[in-house]
């Protein structure tokens, strides 16, 4: 059985008040809090094993590699990825897609070819493709959504062409909760030969994901929304692609041999991981993925999902609401506005109770401008929010509600 009272007990902070109330955070799809766990395998690390990794001979920094090492075979079993030389560590997302925007484009993309991206897409699935397009000339293609907030698959297969050279999609929308189908988005690509990232940010908290059974190409996830340290991510890569890509950064680490002549490339995955990685933060990555494959990722998204349709209900009671995305294929992220209540506003209020809830446009200007919106307020779920936590907010919606009225 899900014990969510257990389980908030591995959380310190969810303990605490704010402004003298008991902390209600609903702000999981910006960063999850922290168990026991993953914060105690970093102070251990670093007060008993801390060593550079992968250059010293000596004890510390051979137990610091294993760690490191290790952290990656997680990994590598959490996506069920082939092989470790398919798993990058990164600072997160966002690096993780610069990084292959950059290599990809240096190696396959020039003038005239398309880069495609969907409506719903974050910032950082945007501007790194937008910042290729200038380098190199290229034009980049949006694959558009229906007014519910799902990707409309027919313009989708309208968009692939001869100089298509890279599909690039969000798993889950961080503003809208749209699971979207990237499967058959995968294989429509796959059918004219261009390659998928799929950009797990917001999946890899909630269910459980196989990069085998997507076949998508490349992979990007955070480890901090996935109850992870802060300051790493994943990139996973087929390694028939990232043996095809060149480095992204110089230095040490991702070289074989240098010299001022000539310098050679490490293998897969060091040749794309140049200086000191942050082998703390890796090691506490695995724990987090220990983490919630103990709990079981198929539990956390029953939990999440039941808690994502009360709150579609409840939330509803409330005059004026308006709740964006789909009604089905919804995840554990729900944005709304009431009324004619100014986001911002709504946030504020909320924050005084104690709710956590992130207002704005949520990283996704274009999605905003078509929604023809300037922000929402969003609730975003994790593992050990609550059916009360739920009550609190809806209460907290309507009390700010009547104030506006
Ligand atoms: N992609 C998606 C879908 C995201 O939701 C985010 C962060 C990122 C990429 C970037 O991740 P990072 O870890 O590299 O910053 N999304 C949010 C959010 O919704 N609220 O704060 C950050």
């Amino acid at each position: 059985m899900y014990d969510v009272n257990k389980i908030r007990e591995d959380f310190p902070i969810l303990t605490r008040k704010v402004y003298g109330k008991p902390l209600v955070y609903l702000d999981n799809g910006a960063t999850t809090q922290k168990p026991h766990c993953v914060v105690d395998a970093m102070v251990d690390e670093y007060y008993n094993v801390n060593a550079n990794v992968h250059r010293g001979v000596h004890f510390l920094s051979q137990k610091a590699t294993d760690l490191h090492e290790a952290s990656r075979e997680t990994v590598r079993r959490f996506l069920n990825a082939r092989s470790t030389n398919e798993i990058l560590f990164t600072r997160g997302t966002t690096e993780s897609i610069n990084l292959l925007a950059f290599s990809f484009g240096e190696a396959f993309v020039k003038e005239g070819d398309e880069l495609v991206v969907s409506e719903m897409e974050h910032h950082s699935d945007i501007v790194p493709w937008q910042m290729l397009c200038e380098r190199k000339g290229a034009v980049l293609r949006v694959i558009p959504m229906t007014d519910e907030g799902l990707l409309r698959l027919d313009a989708f297969a309208d968009l692939l062409n001869e100089r298509t050279r890279i599909v690039c999609c969000t798993h889950v929308s961080n503003v809208l909760g749209t699971v979207n189908p990237v499967k058959d988005i995968i294989r429509l690509a796959h059918g004219h030969g261009v390659p998928v990232l799929i950009d797990g940010a917001q999946s890899t908290p909630h269910f459980s994901v196989d990069v085998q059974d997507l076949d998508c190409d490349f992979f990007a996830f955070s480890g901090h929304k996935v109850y992870g340290p802060t300051g790493v991510g994943v990139l996973y890569g087929k390694e028939e692609w990232l043996d095809r890509l060149p480095p992204y950064q110089g230095g040490g680490e991702m070289i074989k041999n240098v010299s001022f002549k000539k310098t050679t490339y490490n293998e897969l995955p060091y040749k794309f991981e140049a200086g000191t990685p942050d082998y703390i933060a890796t090691h506490a990555l695995a724990k987090a993925l220990d983490y919630v494959s103990s709990i079981g990722m198929a539990n956390i998204y029953e939990h999440e999902q039941d808690l994502t349709r009360y709150a579609l209900a409840r939330m509803r009671e409330v005059e004026g609401m308006r709740i964006f995305g789909p009604e089905e294929q919804h995840d554990a992220v729900i944005s709304f506005l009431v009324g004619n209540i100014h986001h911002l506003d709504m946030g504020t209020l909320l924050d005084r109770l104690g709710i956590a809830v992130r207002t704005g446009h949520h990283c996704a200007e274009p999605l905003m401008h078509r929604l023809g919106i300037e922000g929402t307020v969003r609730a975003s779920f994790g593992l050990y929010n609550t059916r009360e936590e739920v009550d609190i907010l809806v209460a907290g919606i309507q009390r700010v509600a009547q104030m506006f009225l």
